[in-house]
């Protein structure tokens, strides 16, 4: 029985075999699989693949982030697109008023509203709560944020795919 080259890898950088990859983990994956990033590229990095924010790769977030050719040169952003993100997270924390890296769906929806006001996303149709909360806490955090801007391809006019 073969097992696909994605479980191959995820298994080979789960370096504890505790079933997720960590931050330390996907460090080492990088530094072997990727030409050298900058911090800030590895932050973008996390949240790109991490896309439930909960610190950890999971499997299906590895093998999403996997099965791309271009994985590395996708998840890496020029510096208008650098902006970009940056204004998105600066949005994102003004509505996070007490700071705990979530936001309500009340606040979602605001911020939505901000984001295209700002001219930073073209459109909003597609935004289902339940989906893009991937963690299933009942709040959104940037990474299922950005998650959702990419899966419904409105950051597709940066090139952000
Ligand atoms: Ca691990
Ligand atoms: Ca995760
Ligand atoms: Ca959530």
């Amino acid at each position: 029985m073969s097992m696909p080259l994605s479980r191959r890898v995820f298994n080979k950088y789960d370096l504890d075999h505790n079933g997720t990859i960590s931050l330390d983990e996907l460090k080492v994956l990088c530094a072997e699989h990727c030409s050298q990033l900058t911090d800030r590229e590895f932050e973008w990095l996390k949240t790109y693949i991490d896309k439930d924010g909960d610190n950890v790769i999971s499997y299906d977030e590895f093998a999403q982030f996997w099965k791309s050719k271009n994985r590395f040169a996708n998840a890496k952003l020029d510096d208008g697109q650098m902006m970009i993100i940056d204004t998105i997270m600066k949005i994102f924390r003004a509505y996070d008023k007490d700071k705990s890296g979530e936001l309500d769906k009340n606040e979602f929806l605001q911020l939505i509203d901000d984001l295209l006001k700002a001219g930073l996303i073209q459109r909003t149709q597609n935004f289902e709560f339940d989906e893009i909360d991937r963690s299933k806490n009942g709040t959104i955090n940037f990474n299922e944020l950005i998650a959702c801007l990419i899966e419904t391809n409105v950051l597709n006019g940066f090139g952000i795919e």
